[in-house]
């Protein structure tokens, strides 16, 4: 594997899509730091930040170590990619394969995280309590928890035979499947998927990070962090 000498900068706040890349940190076992973007206090909007993540959006890395010199990475997606492609681990290089872990991340990226992130939304978050929105978006992670759980039926791993980056998108965005109204005992397979990476080692030490931090955040009640984080329109 890639020798990494200095750490590579995580900027990182503890919820599904910031897990991505601290789990894929934590199985590869290069050196990181955290450089913590507290979004409930607006450190998105930084103009540090948003020189190298200008959707105003947690995580982004910065490899000191890139190709030719340091290098910038935001989107968890393309984050995933370049870590996998670096190391050569988690991201098959072989083309059918790669083709496969491609399609199951970006339909996490794509689907399965907005509508999730919809589903936390209209459930805990909305001030008034719509049914209209709780129900299409309940109801559309329900769908995609099915499409995960048919796929799981019969590869061991959403991206086939191998754990991959695939499996580590998704992850963060099943964990809190009781906010989103589902019920794993209904997706067996997804449950087997579940609690198998949820026992890996690397996943576990993913997820601790930072979690003292969000517990103090508590977004559910904490109404400045909400004002940061809802209704946000186009900044000159
Ligand atoms: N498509 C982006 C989504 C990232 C995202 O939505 N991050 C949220 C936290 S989970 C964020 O930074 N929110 C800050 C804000 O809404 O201002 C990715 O996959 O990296």
């Amino acid at each position: 594997m890639h020798a990494q000498n200095e750490p590579i900068e995580l900027f990182y706040w503890p919820t599904p899509n910031g897990w991505k890349i601290s789990i894929m940190l934590e199985e590869l076992g290069v050196p990181y730091e955290v450089r913590y973007v507290n979004i409930g206090a607006g450190d998105q909007f930084k103009p540090d930040f948003l020189a190298i993540a200008p959707n105003n959006r947690m995580p982004a890395i910065i490899d000191p170590e890139g190709p030719g010199g340091p290098i910038s990475v935001f989107e968890s997606g393309a984050i995933l990619q370049y870590l996998g492609r670096k190391f050569g681990q988690f991201y098959p290089s072989d083309e059918r394969a790669r083709v496969a872990v491609e399609e199951w991340l970006f339909w996490q990226v794509g689907g399965l995280g907005p509508m999730a992130g919809q589903a936390h939304h209209f459930r805990n978050y909305a001030p008034e309590k719509i049914a209209y929105g709780i129900d299409r978006y309940t109801n559309e992670v329900n769908r995609l928890y099915g499409v995960m759980n048919k796929r799981l039926q019969e590869n061991r791993y959403l991206g086939g035979a191998d754990y991959s980056i695939a499996d580590m998108a998704s992850l963060g965005w099943v964990k809190p499947y009781k906010d989103q109204g589902q019920d794993l005992e209904e997706f067996p397979n997804l449950k087997r998927w579940f609690e198998e990476l949820m026992a890996r080692p690397a996943v576990a030490r993913g997820l601790e990070v930072g979690k003292a931090e969000r517990e103090k955040l508590n977004l559910a009640a904490n109404k400045d962090a909400q004002a940061m984080l809802f209704g946000q329109r186009a900044r000159s």
